[in-house]
């Protein structure tokens, strides 16, 4: 790397005092309840207090686009994080429904001045999202649970 020196914005991943809400689809349970506990595990470790997290559970990922919409309008919280699980073999429409919720949060997390975080899986079958969901290839549930704690701090230092 080139030895220039520039003023960087340093993140942190100290998570106390950060309030956190957590966007949760039920639909695929068994596979998004292990990102959750992924999720809560990483987000202890990381200092946030079990009193700052809330939990809104959807039915489905379509649906957690408009939950978030709503967590963001209450000002309330420093992060959102959205779990969910989508998986090809199950539905027809598994086009329809990833293209919602990833374009969904997506445009929420480019506008609003608080992270969003994507935590959806998307996968062609059961096998890889329980393998993404603890079994074998990590819990994307902790990775974007660090991952909220690192953006709220660096969007605090850019502030
Ligand atoms: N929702 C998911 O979260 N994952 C899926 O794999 C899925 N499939 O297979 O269809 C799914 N569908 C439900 C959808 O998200 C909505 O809840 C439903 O269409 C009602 O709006």
């Amino acid at each position: 790397m080139m030895n220039i020196n520039v003023t960087e914005f340093e993140s942190s991943l100290s998570g106390k005092g950060c309030r956190i809400a957590i966007v949760l689809s039920r639909f695929n349970e068994m596979i998004t309840e292990s990102l959750l506990s992924g999720a809560l595990s990483k987000l202890k470790a990381l200092g946030v207090s079990p009193n700052d997290i809330v939990l809104a559970r959807v039915p489905g990922a379509f649906e957690i686009t408009g939950t978030c919409r709503q967590l963001i309008a209450s000002k309330k919280y420093d992060a959102i994080l959205t779990l969910g699980a989508v998986i090809r073999g199950e539905t027809p429409h598994f086009d329809v429904v990833v293209n919602a919720v990833a374009g969904g949060v997506g445009e929420l997390a480019a506008k609003s001045d608080i992270p969003v975080i994507f935590g959806v899986l998307t996968t062609d079958n059961v096998e890889q999202a329980m393998n993404r969901a603890g079994l074998k290839s990590g819990n994307k549930g902790a990775d974007v649970a660090e991952a909220a704690i690192e953006m709220i701090n660096l969007y605090k230092k850019i502030k």
